[in-house]
């Protein structure tokens, strides 16, 4: 008999219970995610994974039509200890054929997963099985090697972690992961277009965009691994506030101390895989994001002209004529803190989420880690907003203003067209006590 195919309606984080037998290990929350229950047979882990369409939520207010496996996109964590001999069930609930390619793995070459080079596709209605030994500990994705384009377009990914054979190796509080996935799906549609290949309009953490991904949660002082792969068609320069970390593994294994750099962004490049690891010493809600900005948008952000400087008065009368619900916008910068803009229905706003102080105005690949001296060893759980103690907080500044100074030389260039040099004006001011200051 197959084993039980468990199945995940919930896009919520779901932090996994300790594994009730095998070799122990501290598990990993998947953010927005879960890890597949194994049954462990003549000391064989075996998992049931089934390819088939769901329904992802991709943040309140927008679900997608999208294919994963066991009733979530991406598909189940699958978690083992090295040394572990793992066998899975695969079984194809989609309209076309599919495989698994266990991407990072060493393992026998017929069990790689590539469709017309190690194994027939695995044809609709029919289960394939694969075996081998978690030789290597480490982070590892699992993906199809059929009809990739289409099959990756619609979310067909998961996050498989090898653990150290020593529970002691490599020791974290926290150790978080979640894929970078992105779609294309029409504002007011639910299926992504499949042969997009650069132009994505929603960009994700694990199939759920800001403000629908789950924040961090960490207590202060705890040390912290967050592991990241990349299953989209560009990179991700992943950002941290408020600590520095080193990236301590790739999607080759762990990197030796001695070769480890201090950083707080770290590029994760098309099918890589990155850990990094800091120590969480600063209470707060820190902003934790991908740093290219198209990618902290949804999808209303796209295809916009830029309106800043763009004087619109009367354009907008003229344009009400003829569409009455007309708005001018983005004269002043795309701001939509506190606006609301009517949108198609199924379709996320530009740049949403609320936070204590109004709009955080993010979207797509943007979250929060939370960290806090209070929260318990072990605790996920949302602590709420940070409360800033006295005198750590930016504020508006009440005083006065000095005159603005400007330098009026004309032009102000180095060299004149003619390539003659042009005499240059300043205006030095010198320190004189503190009379600029208010
Ligand atoms: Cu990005």
């Amino acid at each position: 008999m197959l084993p039980e195919a468990v199945s995940q309606a919930s896009p919520l984080t779901q932090p996994p219970p300790a594994p009730p037998n095998g070799r122990p290990f501290n598990p990993v929350l998947t953010l927005n995610g879960w890890s597949l229950p194994w049954r462990m047979k003549d000391g064989v882990k075996e998992f049931h994974l089934v390819a088939e369409p769901v329904v992802r939520e991709i943040a309140p207010g927008m679900k997608a039509n999208l294919w994963g496996y066991n009733g979530q996109s991406p598909g189940p964590t699958i978690e083992v200890v090295e040394g572990d001999r793992v066998r899975v069930f695969v079984t194809n609930r989609l309209p076309e054929v599919t495989s698994i390619h266990w991407h990072g793995q060493r393992l026998p070459n017929g069990m790689d997963g590539v469709t017309g080079l190690t194994q027939p596709g695995i044809a609709p209605g029919k289960t394939f099985v694969y075996e081998f030994v978690a030789r290597r500990a480490g982070t590892f994705m699992y993906h199809p090697h059929a009809d990739e384009m289409t099959q990756m377009a619609m979310g067909m990914m998961g996050f498989w972690v090898t653990h150290p054979r020593d529970i002691g190796t490599m020791r974290v509080d926290r150790d978080f992961v979640f894929l970078l996935n992105a779609y294309d799906i029409d504002p007011g549609s639910f299926t992504p277009r499949v042969n997009t290949m650069l132009d994505f309009n929603l960009w994700t953490f694990n199939s759920r965009a800001f403000p629908g991904i789950d924040p961090l949660v960490v207590r202060q002082g705890d040390k912290v691994r967050i592991r990241v792969g990349n299953l989209t068609m560009t990179n991700h320069p992943v950002h941290l506030h408020g600590h520095e970390f080193e990236v301590t593994g790739t999607d080759g294994g762990w990197v030796r101390p001695q070769a480890r750099w201090p950083e707080v962004t770290a590029d994760v490049a098309v099918g890589q895989m990155r850990a990094i690891e800091f120590v969480a010493s600063e209470p707060g809600d820190w902003a934790f994001h991908c740093h290219k900005s198209h990618h902290t948008m949804n999808a209303m952000g796209h295809d916009v002209p830029t309106m800043i400087g763009v004087d619109q008065r009367g354009v907008a009368e003229k344009i009400t004529q003829l569409m009455p619900d007309y708005m001018a916008m983005g004269d002043k910068g795309q701001s939509m803190g506190g606006m609301e803009m009517p949108i198609p229905e199924n379709t996320l706003p530009m740049m949403g989420g609320e936070g204590p102080f109004g709009g955080v105005e993010m979207g797509g690949m943007f979250t929060v880690m939370k960290v806090r001296a209070e929260q318990k060893p072990g605790d996920y759980s949302d602590p709420g907003w940070y409360r800033h103690p006295p005198g750590t907080l930016a504020y508006e500044w009440q005083g006065g203003m000095p005159a603005t100074q400007r330098n009026e030389s004309p032009g102000g260039h180095l060299m004149q067209p003619t390539g003659k040099s042009a005499p240059i004006e300043m205006t030095v001011r010198k320190p004189s006590g503190h009379s600029g200051h208010q």
